[in-house]
């Protein structure tokens, strides 16, 4: 005890323990009531380098250990890791993180990231009852887990321990695939065979029930998934017990061990071989070799042996062994205990760490070893502990931090905001190792924003909703694949529709089938395609796509000049009296020739006229039928020309000297054979689809001449009408057609084209609803809308992610960032009030996808037909053709003109076809049409 005048100067016992220390340590180890120590400057301190310690060492900045420092400081300094080291080891576990993540590097990787195929996390539907053995430590944990589909609010467990003998933890193993042995297992005959089979064996051994195991996973796995419970998703995991070790939801095109190319894969990390290969050399105490060395796998498991609890004791033993050994600790005492291994236990080390017991349990733990420590060497033991488990918890924040700042980027997110589940007798035996984790995962990952959720329930109740989710995954899949099944269509269905639309366009090309064809094979009057003789000034006008235009386009001899105004057609005028919509067009053609200055000038004038058309001439057609959601009246049986000019002269434009119409299909051939000669077929996929192609004379039983050829455009859109295509159609294809204007009609064309595929996949996403597969089965009212979902969100959702395992890759330029185009997704769905979890997003673009797939191999069908038959007219082995195509969907949508080119190869792979987009639409093709007529001779 100390003198009374001594007494006085101490400070007041409260303080004591505090300034004792910092005074007799003048450590700045010395560790205040938060466990994070202030330094304050004892006498004899006074001149040294200012030393501030914490387990992260900001201000240190440098670990020198100059003369001044003692023993237990250099000690303590030893296991101090400055802040900007912990920057550098996270850099480097990034590094091994991504080659752990990469097919190339993934053998050579110690952090090995390995593919769970978990793919998703608890969404709270889960229900029945799930049986789970836990392997732990030195027990095996059997539960019976009960989920209620109740959003995993009341789970009931009921569980029993079994304890585990020595003798089976080393004995013979016949108990996926065992990669290594750790935590003091080494049963044999396990490493490298599948756990899952040894398992199952040994449970249809028992012939006792039949126990089906349906998933197995890692600890930081079902921790992720019991901390996932209750409503707050949990997409991090991370274990400080006896191992240590992370996962977290990856994004899977990054796991490329797994071949999993759409959505998230949690990723078990096995962290704890980080450093296994030198990387950690820096930051390795001569305790942690003594440790490593004196452990059953020297050389292994480096980041481990500095964290898990396995190891702590071991540390702290062997620095008090050093310091004993440098008479610093225990003076007088017989410290040949210390060099027992395993004679400190972790759990001994958090116990000295409380700061209301540690000093106590300090004093105990070391009478118990018979080293008589002094208080100064309980409360100097004290430090070294609190440094070990400090360290250790700096550590796992680091990795934590790594995985946080992975997921951002990988995320492209500014901010990342995420649920880390964490359990281990570290972080539950020491609330200072949650804190420390907590704040210097902040300070190292600052971009990202991680609440630590305790598991409450180890692994256990995380195994039953692993298999729980497993098994609803499984079963959405099931019901997800049944749904859409219809919609998708076999090599042999698509085989089917090619050899049909031929019958069909032979029964539309005869003379006595040509009435009840479905296919009509509308003869055009336009022989041949342009060949470059065209010239003049001539007007043009585009009705029938998303926008009617009118333009006046300049041919000359190497150069085609066009200028234009596009013009809103309304739906009143759509569907309103057919005078008023001639007359909007007139008026539109007279706002333009003003603002062209083009008053005075009576232009020949082509009139691509989107419609079926029966053509009695190159200027003469009678409007068969409206489609595309016109349906003006006084129209259908009228020649179109003739309903323009009448127009006209209600408005007294007299200046209107129409030479040719014709069909928008037939407008883009021309315009496409402009550039290519070789351009004979032209394609419309747009707000409807149609195609049109250079036909054999003699082969149009319609018209009369067999010599030549003729462009016959083929109103592909009612293929179908006649029920040939009824069992391609789905059910969701029929709600769509009955609530169309034309119901009924134009079948073939309500299964590609830009109007309807939004309301197929709305019809879809509102099934998917109401059999709880989407949006948790919430209502969706304003899903319920008519044409609330367009076509152009097929376009926004599916645009290429490098991980949308259509192996594009986004090689078609318009690569999506994942990110990004997830929040698309989600924003697209947000403004239809549905709030989507990232599976939501995820089945939304399966359903787009299928959709607009279904489209483009429906349209490589017909167009396989039409490549097909022309080589046959023409007796070719092989045919080489151009397409000339224009359209919306054609042309905005990210896959629809890949999934066309690449099932045509295959449905007529003896036709090489070519696809040239129309630059200036068909306006440009019908001035080219008009040119010809004008020239005297027949187009
Ligand atoms: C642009 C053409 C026009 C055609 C349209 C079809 O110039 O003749 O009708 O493409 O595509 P949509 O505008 O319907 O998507
Ligand atoms: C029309 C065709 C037109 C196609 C593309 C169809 O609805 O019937 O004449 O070529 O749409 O615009």
């Amino acid at each position: 005890m100390a003198s009374p005048e001594r007494r006085a100067a101490l400070p007041k016992p409260a303080q004591y323990g505090r300034a004792a220390r910092a005074s007799r340590e003048q450590s700045p180890a010395a560790p205040s009531s938060d466990g994070l120590p202030r330094r304050s400057l004892g006498a004899e301190e006074r001149g040294r380098p200012a030393l501030n310690w914490s387990p992260v060492n900001h201000q240190l900045g440098h670990r020198n250990d100059g003369p001044a420092c003692t023993p237990v400081q250099r000690a303590l300094l030893a296991l101090t890791i400055p802040l900007e080291t912990l920057q550098a080891v996270k850099g480097r576990m990034l590094q091994a993180m991504r080659k752990g993540l990469s097919r190339e590097t993934h053998a050579q990787a110690n952090v090995q990231m390995l593919p769970t195929y978990i793919c998703s996390t608890p969404d709270g539907t889960e229900k029945g009852d799930f049986l789970v053995v836990e392997l732990c430590q030195s027990h095996v944990r059997t539960l019976w887990v009960t989920l209620l589909g109740d959003g995993n609010q009341s789970p009931q467990v009921k569980c029993k321990i079994f304890d585990m003998p020595g003798d089976i933890m080393q004995g013979k193993g016949e108990a996926a695939e065992l990669i290594s042995w750790s935590k003091g297992f080494s049963c044999s005959d396990v490493e490298g065979k599948d756990v899952v089979q040894l398992l199952q064996a040994a449970i249809d051994k028992q012939e006792l029930y039949h126990v089906e195991v349906v998933a197995l996973m890692n600890d930081t796995v079902g921790t992720m998934m019991t901390c996932s419970m209750r409503g707050q998703p949990c997409e991090v995991a991370l274990i400080a017990g006896a191992g240590t070790n992370s996962c977290f939801m990856a994004e899977a095109q990054q796991v490329e061990m797994a071949e999993e190319t759409s959505g998230r894969m949690c990723v078990n990390t096995e962290w704890g071989c980080f450093g296994d290969d030198g990387t950690l050399s820096d930051i390795l105490t001569p305790y942690d070799q003594y440790v490593d060395q004196e452990s059953s796998n020297p050389g292994e498991k480096r980041f481990e042996k500095l964290v898990g609890s396995l190891y702590l004791g071991e540390i702290v033993r062997h620095v008090l062994t050093s310091l004993a050994a440098g008479k610093v600790l225990f003076i007088g005492s017989n410290v040949a205990v210390l060099r027992t291994k395993d004679v400190l236990k972790t759990q001994q080390v958090l116990e000295i760490i409380d700061t209301e017991e540690g000093m106590a349990k300090a004093r105990a733990a070391l009478d118990a070893l018979g080293l008589r420590p002094s208080e100064r060497d309980c409360c100097r033991v004290q430090q070294i502990c609190r440094a070990v488990v400090s360290r250790a918890a700096a550590l796992c924040a680091t990795g934590l931090a790594t995985i946080l700042s992975h997921m951002c980027q990988s995320r492209e997110l500014e901010r990342l905001v995420v649920n880390v589940g964490v359990d281990g007798e570290l972080y539950r035996g020491y609330t200072r190792f949650g804190e420390i984790l907590q704040s210097v995962t902040g300070l190292l990952a600052p971009e990202c924003m991680a609440s630590l959720l305790p598991s409450v329930d180890g692994t256990g109740q995380g195994a039953g909703m692993v298999t729980a989710v497993t098994l609803r995954l499984a079963a959405q899949r099931r019901e997800v694949d049944q749904l859409l099944a219809p919609l998708r269509l076999s090599r042999a269905d698509l085989e089917r529709v090619q050899a049909l639309m031929r019958r069909e366009m032979e029964l539309g090309l005869g003379c006595q089938t040509n009435a009840n064809a479905s296919v009509r094979m509308l003869p055009t009057y336009v022989r041949s395609t342009p060949d470059g003789t065209e010239r003049g000034e001539f007007l043009a006008l585009d009705l029938g796509g998303t926008n009617f235009r009118v333009l006046v386009v300049r041919v000359a001899q190497d150069s085609i000049h066009i200028a234009s105004e596009v013009y809103v057609i309304p739906t009143t005028i759509m569907q309103g009296p057919g005078e008023a919509l001639f007359d909007h067009i007139i008026e539109c053609i007279m706002d333009f020739q003003l603002k062209q200055d083009l008053m005075e000038h009576v232009l020949p004038l082509g009139f691509t006229f989107s419609f079926p058309c029966q053509q009695l001439g190159l200027d003469k057609a009678v409007l068969l039928s409206w489609t595309k959601g016109f349906s003006a009246t006084g129209c259908v049986g009228q020649d179109v020309v003739q309903l323009l000019q009448e127009a006209a002269q209600r408005k007294q434009h007299l200046g209107l000297k129409v030479v040719a119409v014709v069909n928008d299909t037939v407008g883009t051939m021309m315009s496409c054979g402009y550039d290519d000669p070789n351009c004979e077929i032209g394609l419309i996929v747009g707000t409807g689809t149609n195609a049109c192609y250079m036909e054999e004379m003699k082969n149009v039983g319609t018209v009369k001449g067999e010599q030549g050829r003729m462009c016959i455009n083929m109103e592909w859109g009612a293929f179908g009408d006649n029920g040939c295509l009824d069992d391609i159609f789905t059910d969701f294809d029929r709600l769509v057609d009955k609530k169309t204007i034309n119901a009924g009609k134009q079948r073939f064309e309500k299964l590609i084209s830009g109007m309807y595929l939004g309301e197929i996949v709305r019809h879809i996403l509102l099934a998917l609803v109401e059999k709880q597969l989407l949006f948790r089965g919430k209502p969706c009212p304003k899903l319920q809308t008519k044409d609330i979902f367009p076509t152009k969100f097929l376009s926004t959702i599916e645009i290429p992610w490098a991980g949308d395992g259509d192996g594009d890759g986004g090689a078609n330029g318009a690569r999506g960032s994942d990110g990004l185009a997830l929040r698309q997704v989600q924003a697209i769905l947000q403004d239809l009030e549905l709030q989507a979890s990232f599976e939501d997003s995820m089945l939304v673009r399966e359903v787009c996808q299928t959709v607009s797939t279904r489209a483009a191999h429906l349209c490589a069908a017909g167009l396989a037909a039409v490549v097909e038959k022309m080589r046959e007219n023409r007796g070719l082995a092989q045919l080489a053709v151009t397409v000339g195509v224009d359209g919306t969907l054609y042309k905005m949508h990210p896959h629809f003109s890949q999934h066309l080119q690449h099932m045509l190869q295959e449905l007529a792979p003896n036709c090489t076809v070519t696809f040239l987009q129309s630059e200036d639409g068909s306006g440009k093709g019908a001035a080219l049409v008009a040119a010809v007529a004008c020239r005297g001779t027949k187009p």
